[in-house]
């Protein structure tokens, strides 16, 4: 039997999601698929990940918290300000405790696809672009030019990103997660800007 179901973890996240964010799961899964190709990564994989990336998304902001301390998930400050971020590590507890996933780095995928990280794999730079540049997301600006970079040099548009990101935020510093901070840095510094 193939290792993963993934005719079955697109039910099970039909079931776990609200119509617009499983749209959303399903424009992540086949970008991420196709970046994977691009950059020769595994392919079941990057669909398993995208996938399963916001599984704790719809889950009432009160209800994450509480299972967060059930499973010692830590809460850092900022996420305990703003519980939404939490979506990102419950995620990765969610896709191993209850949809099987036993691989860490789709888990790690999962776990960083909010803020980032320094040093990710390219699996994970895969699940943060995609879920940035799938075909259902129109807010961002540049996106077009982003969606370009990422089929030709992907760090340099994940560097985008969090440099958007963090200028974004830039007028709330106080919202800014520590974590989407230091991985701008990280690249920011790799990439000799
Ligand atoms: O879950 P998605 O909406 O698909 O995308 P995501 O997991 O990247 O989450 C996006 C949200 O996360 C968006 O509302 C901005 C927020 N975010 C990302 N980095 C930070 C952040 N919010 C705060 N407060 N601080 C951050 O550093
Ligand atoms: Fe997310
Ligand atoms: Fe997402």
């Amino acid at each position: 039997m193939a290792e993963y179901d993934l005719k079955l973890l697109q039910k099970q996240m039909k079931e776990a999601l609200s119509e617009d964010r499983y749209e959303h799961t399903i424009g992540v899964m086949y970008t991420a698929e196709s970046l994977a190709m691009r950059y020769g990564v595994d392919m079941t994989k990057a669909a398993v990940a995208g996938l399963l990336h916001d599984c704790a998304k719809c889950i009432p902001n009160a209800q994450k918290l509480k299972m967060c301390k059930k499973n010692d998930i830590e809460i850092s400050e900022m996420e305990a300000k703003n519980p939404s971020l939490l979506h990102a590590k419950l995620g990765a507890f969610l896709a191993e405790d209850v949809y099987g996933v036993k691989d860490p780095e789709i888990l790690n995928a999962i776990k960083w696809h909010t803020t980032g990280k320094p040093d990710m794999t390219m699996l994970d730079i895969i699940i943060y672009m995609a879920d940035y540049i799938e075909p259902n997301r129109d807010k961002a600006p540049n996106l077009k030019q982003i969606r370009k970079l990422c089929f030709e040099n992907i760090e340099e548009a994940l560097y985008a990103v969090l440099e958007g990101t963090l200028s974004y935020l830039g007028n709330r510093p106080d919202m800014i997660d520590p974590m989407t901070q230091i991985s701008y840095d990280f690249y920011k510094w790799k990439l000799r800007k």
